[in-house]
Order: structure tokens, then C-alpha cells, then sequence
């Protein structure tokens, strides 16, 4: 059994989405990041960082995992699965996987700050993260129009990774007009029932846009 410090967002649905791939037995901790449970000493005891997602591995004795894209390469490894076959292939998974911690995940993150939670409205902020938000969805485009997936022929822990972030370019303020390939990849990924599940453990907040950017303007400004 794995538990799984969680909440309804993109990184934490990566890890949602990795364990209904994997078929992995886990149970959710919703924690409320508008409270700043995030922050409280227990949860601090696991994850230095303050941030969700986290888990623990009961079956390995109770051993911690924070950072989604160390998450998804632990369960992976773990389930052998999602990874690759070869060194090759795995490299390509990792740098994939990279390209979403270190450019995707950031870039939309400070895009959904700047254009939804942030108090002042700050245009040149705004523009500089959506603008670098299309222009990672153009290199992810260029990829998919010869690759069924980001690493290539097989779905991998690189497409849990990114999906989640890129399913909310609305949320963000950021076109894929034009981007037909990275589309289709949004759409195909969509079908996935571990997807599906994914993405509602825990389930999205039920608030309006304006009531929701109201409770993470709190938490931005904590
Ligand atoms: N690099 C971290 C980022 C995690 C992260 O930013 N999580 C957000 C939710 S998507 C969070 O916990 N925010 C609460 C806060 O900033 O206090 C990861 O990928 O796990």
C-alpha cells in the first residue's frame, strides 16, 4: 500500500495518474493547500519542500518519495514499468521527463501565478510566461508530429508527467491553435481510463474560476 499527500492539481495528479497506470494499491491524503496544510510540521517531516505531492511507500518500509518527477521515476522502477526498454530508451523517457520538471511544469505554473492568482495584474509577467508556455507547447508539437509519444513509440511515465499541465493550457491563458499534433496527443492521452481516474483522486474543487483563483491568491501570498 502506498499513501499519496496529495491535492487537486497538476503535479498532483502526475502521481494519481502513475499509480492508476501502474495498478498500485494506494490511498489518498487530501491535503487543503489553500489552509497551508502543505506547511504543517507532519507533513514537513516528509517532504522538506512543503509541497504536494509526496509518498510513502509502506511496502518499502514506509519509505518517502516528494517531487513528482522522482515519484514517477520511483514507481516506475519499482512496477518496471513506463521506463523504456533499453538505456536508450529510458534516457529518452528521463529527458522527457525533465523537459516537464525543469520547463513545462515552471513555466505554466508562473503563467497560471501571473495571469489568474497574482493581485496585481502585471502584463509583462503574464506575457513572458505564456509566450515561453507556447513555446514549449511548439517543441512538444514538433516531437509528436513523428512520435506517437513524447520518448517516442510507448506511452511513459514523460507523457503522466506533462498531460496534466498541458490538458490546462485554457487555465492558463495559452493557445494550442495550430499545434494539431500536440492535440491529438492531449486527446489520446484523454482516453486513458487510468486518465480518467487519475485526474478525479483527489476530485477537482468544485468552486467557480474567480472563487478558485480567490483561494490560491491566499495561498500565493503565503
Ligand atoms: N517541483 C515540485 C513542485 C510541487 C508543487 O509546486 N506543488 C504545488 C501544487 S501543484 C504545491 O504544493 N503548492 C503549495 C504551496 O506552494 O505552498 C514537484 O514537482 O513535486
Amino acid at each position: 500500500m502506498i499513501s499519496l499527500y496529495t491535492a487537486a492539481t497538476p503535479n498532483g495528479y502526475k502521481a494519481s495518474i502513475a499509480l492508476e497506470e501502474m495498478g498500485l494499491d494506494y490511498q489518498v491524503h487530501h491535503l487543503d493547500l489553500s489552509a497551508g496544510e502543505q506547511k504543517l510540521p507532519e507533513f514537513i517531516a516528509l517532504n522538506p519542500n512543503g509541497r504536494i505531492p509526496a509518498i510513502v511507500d509502506h511496502d518499502n518500509d514506509d519509505f518517502v518519495v516528494f517531487e513528482s518527477g522522482a515519484i514517477l521515476l520511483y514507481l516506475a522502477e519499482k512496477t518496471n514499468s513506463f521506463l523504456g526498454n533499453d538505456a536508450k530508451q529510458r534516457s529518452q523517457v528521463i529527458q522527457w521527463l525533465m523537459f516537464q520538471m525543469g520547463g513545462v511544469g515552471p513555466m505554466m505554473g508562473q503563467a497560471n501565478v501571473f495571469y489568474r492568482y497574482f493581485p496585481d495584474k502585471i502584463p509583462a509577467a503574464i506575457e513572458r510566461y505564456q509566450r515561453e508556455g507556447r513555446r514549449l507547447f511548439e517543441v512538444m508539437d514538433s516531437q509528436l508530429a513523428n512520435n506517437s509519444f513524447l520518448a517516442g513509440d510507448n506511452y511513459s511515465i514523460a507523457d503522466m508527467a506533462t498531460w496534466p499541465w498541458v490538458k490546462g493550457y485554457e487555465w492558463s491563458g495559452i493557445s494550442i491553435d495550430g499545434l494539431s499534433n500536440l492535440q491529438r496527443w492531449v486527446d489520446v492521452i484523454a482516453q486513458r481510463p487510468a486518465c480518467h481516474k487519475g485526474i478525479v483522486n483527489p476530485p477537482p474543487s468544485t468552486l467557480s474560476d474567480e472563487e478558485r483563483a480567490k483561494q490560491i491568491q491566499k495561498m500565493v501570498g503565503k
